[in-house]
């Protein structure tokens, strides 16, 4: 539907609804990467994805969880194409610097653990003030 939401940090067309720096700590990936607990990469997952802040976003558009997987390319930077974030930026799974949600429903449940206070409600409607 046209109000399907992700958890993606790049733009095409989307509206950007949320936005925040992130520096986030380990019990907080743990809980965003929960499906992944006991998988042998998971500690140093968790270690480099708090090793530093995050930039965190809200994008709002048609499919935009779909849209946004593709935009972000595959989990193994190398069968990513040219020209996705993964594809042009990264080189190796297990360092593929960008998180997309896989599903609407998981895309809430990340919305609500890294945006707990929730998103921001407004029409573009910026013209007006521009050229008044
Ligand atoms: P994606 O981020 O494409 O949704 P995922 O949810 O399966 O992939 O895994 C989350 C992250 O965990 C992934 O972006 C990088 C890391 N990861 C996944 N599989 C890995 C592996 N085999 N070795 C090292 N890191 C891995
Ligand atoms: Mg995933």
């Amino acid at each position: 539907s046209v109000t399907e939401r992700t958890y993606i940090m790049v733009k095409r067309g989307f509206k950007l609804i949320a936005l925040k720096l992130v520096h986030a700590t380990p019990e907080h990936l743990e809980k965003h990467y929960a499906d992944l607990a006991g998988r042998p990469f998971f500690p140093g997952l968790i270690k480099y994805m708090a090793s530093g802040p995050v930039v965190g976003m809200v994008w709002q558009g048609l499919d935009a969880v779909k849209t946004g997987r593709a935009m972000l390319g595959a989990t193994n930077p190398l069968a990513s194409n040219p020209g996705t974030i993964r594809g042009d930026f990264a080189l190796a799974t297990g360092r593929n610097i960008c998180h997309g949600s896989d599903s609407v429903e998981n895309a809430e449940k990340e919305i609500q653990l890294w945006f707990p206070e929730g998103v921001v409600q407004y029409t573009n409607d910026n013209e007006k003030w521009i050229f008044e």
